[in-house]
């Protein structure tokens, strides 16, 4: 199973929506999710699916009762949002020297790119401190730009998801 986890507002019921395939456009409207929700994705074929769950931003407190059984982690930061970016990072860490994440795949996605005021890739990452956390940590971490908004990244997301072991796995288990 796979975890999407971010700060509150950094867009992550778009992205997940998004890579379910559902419609989304400036007149969707996503209510802050105080809870949790569930979307299941497809690979590229449609072949084999995997259940995302969204897990609130005003809910890290209770981030550390979902980490059992998870593979892979999608961390969602706003890259247009200064005031959050640094905050993202530090909360990035927490989760990331929790012990049962240790061997997960992280997908860091730095979201909202379609805006013209986002950072930069490398500004986005330098305020998440990135090459210290990649030095401190065990996980193996690949970065993404997405956007909700106009589909930008998407389907490299769901390669990420639907990489060569996983699909190999799914495929085993359907024997
Ligand atoms: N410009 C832009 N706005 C976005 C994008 N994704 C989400 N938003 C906006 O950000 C707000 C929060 O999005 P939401 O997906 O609910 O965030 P969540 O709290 O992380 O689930 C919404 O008002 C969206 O319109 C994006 O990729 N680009
Ligand atoms: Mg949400």
């Amino acid at each position: 199973m796979c975890l999407c986890l971010g700060p509150a507002k950094s867009g992550k019921t778009f992205l997940m929506k998004r890579l379910q395939g559902d419609d989304v456009d400036d007149a969707t409207h996503t209510v802050s999710t105080n809870g949790i929700n569930l979307f299941i994705i497809k690979n590229c074929t449609g072949e084999f699916d995997m259940i995302v769950k969204e897990i609130g931003g005003n809910m890290a407190l209770i981030w550390k009762h979902y980490f059992d059984k998870i593979r892979k982690l999608i961390y969602v930061v706003d890259a247009s949002n200064l005031c959050q970016i640094s905050a993202a990072g530090v909360l990035l860490y927490s989760l990331l020297v929790e012990p049962r994440l240790r061997t997960v795949k992280i997908a860091l996605t730095l979201n909202k790119m379609d805006l013209s005021y986002r950072q930069m890739r490398n500004e986005a990452l330098l305020m998440l401190q990135y090459s210290r956390l990649q030095k401190e940590v065990t996980q193996q971490l690949t970065i993404f730009e997405t956007s909700g908004m106009t589909g930008q990244g998407i389907e490299e997301l769901r390669n990420w998801l639907f990489d060569p072991a996983t699909l190999k796995a799914a495929i085993d288990a359907n024997k």
